[in-house]
C-alpha cells in the first residue's frame, strides 16, 4: 500500500504521552490528508511505550510499529524512513507534533516550491519555548556544523518534511546515527543539490528530553568528529 503521508516517529520511553499525543496527531492529520501512514521507531523502550502503541493500533489503521534494536535515535529514525511509503515524508517527534508545521510544509512541497522543508527553530519568526541551555545548546551545535561541514541554514534537528523519491538516496548514504543522523541527512542533502527550504516553527516540548543535555555532549561531539571525516570538511 502506498500513501500520500508518512510520518515517522522515533520513540524512547513515552509511555506518559505517547498514547494521546498519536491520538492527537491522528485526528489532526485525518482533517488535511486522506491517506497517510504514521510510523512509529521504537527500540530500547522498558516503559511500556511499546505495548501502548500495539493497543492503538489495534484500532487505529494509520498506526505501523517498528522495533529496531537497541537506543538509538538515528538508527530507528534511518530505518522509519526507510519503511516509510508516502510521496511525503514528515521527521516528527512525540514531544511535538506540531501539524500546523505539517500543513505548512506540504502546501511549500506540493507547490514545488522545494523538495526538502525544516522547521527551524532558529530563524527569524520562530518561538523556542524550550529552556535557555537547550536553546543555547541547538545554537552552539549550529555553529559548529557551519564551522566545521559548511552547514548553510539555522537548524538541523527536529521537524522535517521532504519528498521521498528526492531524498530517498540520500537516506541511504548516511552513515552517522544517534543524535548526528539528522544533520548528517540536512547536510547531504544540501550538497547533493536537493532544493531546501527552512520555515519558522514555535517549539513548545510536552516534556523534558528523555536523555539529560549534558550526558548528551561527549557522544555528539564524538560523533561530529565522525561526520566530518565521513562528509569531508565542506563541499
Ligand atoms: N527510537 C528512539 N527514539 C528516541 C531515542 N531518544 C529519543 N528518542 C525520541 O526522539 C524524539 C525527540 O527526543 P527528545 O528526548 O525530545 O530530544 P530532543 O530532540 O533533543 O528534544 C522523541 O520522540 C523521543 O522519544 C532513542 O534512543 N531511540
Ligand atoms: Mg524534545
Amino acid at each position: 500500500m502506498t500513501v500520500a503521508l508518512s510520518i515517522v516517529i522515533p520513540i524512547y520511553n513515552e509511555a506518559a504521552i505517547v498514547r494521546s499525543a498519536l491520538v492527537d496527531l491522528i485526528d489532526q492529520t485525518r482533517r488535511h490528508c486522506d491517506t497517510f501512514e504514521v510510523i512509529i521507531a521504537a527500540n530500547g523502550c522498558v516503559d511500556g511505550s511499546v505495548r501502548l502503541v500495539q493497543e492503538l493500533q489495534s484500532r487505529t489503521p494509520e498506526l505501523r510499529l517498528l522495533e529496531v534494536g537497541e537506543a538509538n535515535y538515528g538508527r530507528a529514525l534511518r530505518e522509519g524512513l526507510l519503511a516509510a511509503t508516502g510521496t511525503w515524508v514528515i521527521c516528527e517527534e512525540i514531544d511535538l507534533c506540531d501539524s500546523d508545521f505539517h500543513v505548512e510544509a506540504l502546501s511549500v512541497l506540493r507547490a514545488g516550491q522545494a523538495q526538502f522543508v525544516i522547521g527551524s527553530k532558529r530563524m527569524t519568526g520562530a518561538a523556542d519555548e524550550r529552556p535557555l541551555v537547550r536553546q543555547v545548546a541547538t545554537q552552539v551545535m549550529s555553529g559548529l556544523l557551519r564551522l566545521s561541514l559548511g552547514f548553510d541554514g539555522t537548524d538541523t534537528h527536529g521537524l522535517k518534511a521532504f519528498s521521498r523519491e528526492a531524498v530517498l538516496p540520500v537516506v541511504r548514504a548516511c552513515q552517522v546515527e544517534r543524535d548526528l543522523f539528522a544533520s548528517e541527512l540536512v547536510i547531504r542533502a544540501q550538497r547533493a543539490g536537493i532544493a531546501m527550504r527552512e520555515i519558522p516553527v514555535r517549539v513548545l516540548e510536552k516534556r523534558p528530553p528523555s536523555v539529560h543535555l549534558f550526558r548528551r555532549v561527549p557522544r555528539v561531539l564524538r560523533d561530529l568528529g565522525r561526520l566530518v571525516r565521513v562528509l569531508g570538511p565542506r563541499a
